[in-house]
């Protein structure tokens, strides 16, 4: 059976990758091992265990094996050693970076993030000594300079929630080692299917698998991904065994099991609804700017071309009308849903400012380059026409002054 993901495709990993249900009773979908301790053999097996010299499974909140199942397809998927697996984006990014970091040591990060991620480096890292400063990553003069002995991590998303700029992974993760630092990408906005960073030359791969991994709006999860065996290792056990603790649930490693079947499906779907949606937002009365690297006016294009096998299921617009146009085209929404997070089935739409990054002050996100009016859509796997549609009939609605929420469509 399927033991190894080298010969084979994104899909048939995705599906197959490190189970063999002749193992399992014949089982064709892998059991969900819900238990929190496992027994030993005797008490000479479990102390080897607590030793790292046995590597069966102990406790869930280290390894369980419906959990280990997910982090072995992962880490195939990601081309990565290993990976761990998490109960939300957030335990994955707070724990690998509670274990790469010590007081003294710097981040240099992207200026764009997500909000709860930026919140964590300026009032988490940054109260434990650890010196956080921000850099546009696109501008490789500005990395170079930026970087110091001191720097450990190098950190950004690309494309960056919300404003969807981008990094260029190889070039900069070039730069980090040759000042000894480690890249760390959050992958979440693209996935595997669409961009593996570390291919690029990064050396951990974070995701929020709450979004397309899961696919369904129904788990928070998170994953790890790292180059090297020795990293995955600590950040198991340090980062997630007794900094965080934030263990994934085997019913929910299940239901990303389950998500990850479909991904590239899904993602195939995502992008096509996006670029259709974006290309027809091109020129709106209403609109003042479409950021999609998909669109050939984008700066981003070339670097997305290169780095991307597509241009991924985000994107985000500023109207002409500011904050206030922003507010009255969310609340003339009737099909897409008034929601944050992304990566679900349904299109869901959000305002940064009010919403996934109030916890940046206003002067910090102007200073980091999320507008006020920005509005941000997560393309969902309708029939692109029909979202198409209600975007563009609350856009014209944006340009008149009714500002009531319009109740959602019962699709009939
Ligand atoms: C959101 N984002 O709507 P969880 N990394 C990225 C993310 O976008 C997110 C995380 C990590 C959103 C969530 S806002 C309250 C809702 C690029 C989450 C964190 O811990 O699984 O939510 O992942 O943009």
């Amino acid at each position: 059976m399927l033991r190894s993901s080298s010969r084979f495709g994104f899909s048939t990993t995705a599906i197959h990758h490190g189970y063999d249900p002749i193992e399992h009773h014949g089982a064709l979908v892998p059991p969900i091992y819900l238990t929190s301790t496992f027994a030993f053999p005797s008490v000479e097996y479990g102390a080897a265990c607590f030793a790292g010299e046995e590597s069966g499974h102990f406790y869930t909140r280290i390894s369980n094996p419906t959990l280990q199942l997910l982090e072995q397809r992962v880490a195939a998927l990601e081309a990565g050693a290993a990976a761990i697996a998490f109960g939300s984006g957030m335990g994955a990014i707070t724990s690998a970076l509670w274990t790469l970091l010590k007081p003294g040591q710097e981040v240099l990060a992207d200026t764009t993030l997500y909000g709860c991620t930026f919140a964590f480096m300026r009032d988490g890292l940054a109260r434990f000594g650890v010196k956080i400063r921000h850099v546009d990553m696109s501008n490789l003069a500005a990395v170079a300079s930026a970087l110091t002995d001191n720097t450990r991590v190098v950190y950004f998303e690309s494309p960056a929630n919300p404003n969807m700029r981008m990094t260029d992974i190889e070039a900069v993760a070039a730069l980090a080692r040759a000042r000894g630092a480690l890249t760390v990408v959050d992958n979440t906005y693209c996935t595997p299917y669409l961009q593996r960073p570390l291919d690029l030359g990064a050396d951990v791969v974070l995701h929020s698998a709450t979004k397309y991994f899961s696919g369904h709006g129904d788990v928070t999860a998170g994953l790890a991904v790292c180059a090297d065996p020795e990293l995955a290792r600590q950040i198991r056990l340090y980062g997630l065994k007794d900094m965080t603790g934030a263990v994934l649930s085997p019913q929910d490693a299940f239901l990303i099991l389950r998500g990850l079947k479909t991904l590239a499906l899904r993602m195939d779907r995502h992008c096509a609804n996006a670029m259709a949606l974006a290309q027809s937002l091109q020129g709106h009365p209403a609109i003042e700017q479409v950021f999609f690297p998909g669109l050939s006016t984008d700066p981003y294009h070339a670097l997305a071309r290169r780095q991307m096998s597509q241009f991924g299921g985000m994107l985000a617009f500023k109207l002409k009308g500011g904050a206030p146009a922003g507010k009255r085209f969310m609340n003339a929404l009737q099909l897409v849903t008034r929601a944050v997070s992304l990566g679900d089935a349904e299109s869901l739409a959000q305002h940064p400012a009010s919403m996934t990054h109030s916890a940046y002050t206003p002067q910090e996100r102007a200073a980091h380059g999320i507008s006020e009016g920005l509005v941000r859509l997560s393309v969902g796997l309708e029939e692109a026409h029909d979202v198409i549609g209600d975007v563009h009939q609350a856009l014209d609605r944006s340009l008149t002054s009714a500002c009531t929420p319009a109740p959602l469509a019962v699709v009939d």
